[in-house]
């Protein structure tokens, strides 16, 4: 008797059981055919083209922006193509940087606004020399060509020390912003990042320094107030005060891994046509 009641309860906790699964099936079911479909635009790369300075179609793929970034009536925003992160987390302690700009908590880098038509990209397929014209590692072409991913192939090594790149527009344009992006393959700091903008080629006349980070002049150009920072796929943009000149050219002075010095990208915007 007592076996026959167990077996009783236990057909019953089965039924139970099966009607509980069944019914929590269907409800999922239901929830997921009402949720909102998920729209995902697919990505788009910035290829090189441009001469003359053309505008490029950038659109702003970054995978960590919010999904709206605020607009500013009357102006218009840099929109700056991000390369995909190489790396992840919370960058390890970096030894010997006291001028290091605050952790942003993973927030994305603040949007860069200039009055409209000033957001032009400039600077896609120019030509670049360098202090030191025989790189260490690839072409000083790849500063211009648009491709910004971290990958063996696509930065160039330069000589250790104080060295410079110089981007040639072409023609003298107004500068409203710029972003530069060293290597990103790892956390690291670049020593002595330096912009500045000239007509002169040689950057005797007419120079004007458009951002410095290096606060101890190691580097003999003048002290700078800018804040170093830690190389990441965002690159480092900064806004430029509407300053003409033909040639945009960046200092650094090593990094916190090595003496030497690497660019994958430079990016110049301004005033179209
Ligand atoms: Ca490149
Ligand atoms: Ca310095």
């Amino acid at each position: 008797m007592k076996l026959n009641k167990l077996m009783i309860a236990a057909v019953a906790a089965i039924i139970l059981a099966v009607g509980f699964f069944c019914a929590h099936t269907l409800v999922r079911q239901r929830i997921l055919e009402n949720a909102p479909v998920q729209k995902t635009e697919p990505r788009q790369s910035v290829r090189p083209q441009a001469e003359g300075g053309q505008a490029a179609e950038t659109e702003d793929t970054r995978d960590d922006e919010p999904a709206t970034v605020a607009e500013m009536p009357g102006k218009s925003r840099i929109k700056i193509t991000l390369p995909p992160p190489a790396f992840r987390g919370t960058p390890p302690e970096i030894k010997g940087v006291f001028n290091l700009e605050p952790p942003r908590g993973g927030r994305p880098r603040e949007p860069i606004f200039v009055p409209v038509g000033c957001d032009m990209l400039l600077s896609l397929g120019c030509k670049v020399t360098s202090s030191d014209p025989d790189p260490v590692f690839g072409e000083l072409s790849f500063i211009t060509d648009g491709e910004k991913e971290h990958d063996p192939a696509t930065y160039v090594e330069l000589a250790p020390g104080t060295q410079w790149v110089q981007v040639d527009l072409g023609e003298a344009r107004e500068i409203h912003a710029a972003c530069v992006w060293h290597y990103h393959g790892e956390a690291r700091v670049y020593r002595d990042v330096i912009c500045q903008i000239s007509n002169d080629p040689d950057f005797i006349d007419g120079v004007v320094t458009v951002f410095s980070n290096d606060h101890d002049n190691s580097s003999k150009l003048g002290a700078g107030k800018d804040k170093e920072y830690i190389e990441t796929h965002e690159g480092r943009p900064f806004a430029v005060d509407a300053v003409t000149g033909r040639y945009v050219r960046f200092y650094s002075r090593g990094n916190t891994s090595n003496e030497l010095n690497h660019y994958i990208e430079i990016e110049v915007y301004g005033k179209g046509g």
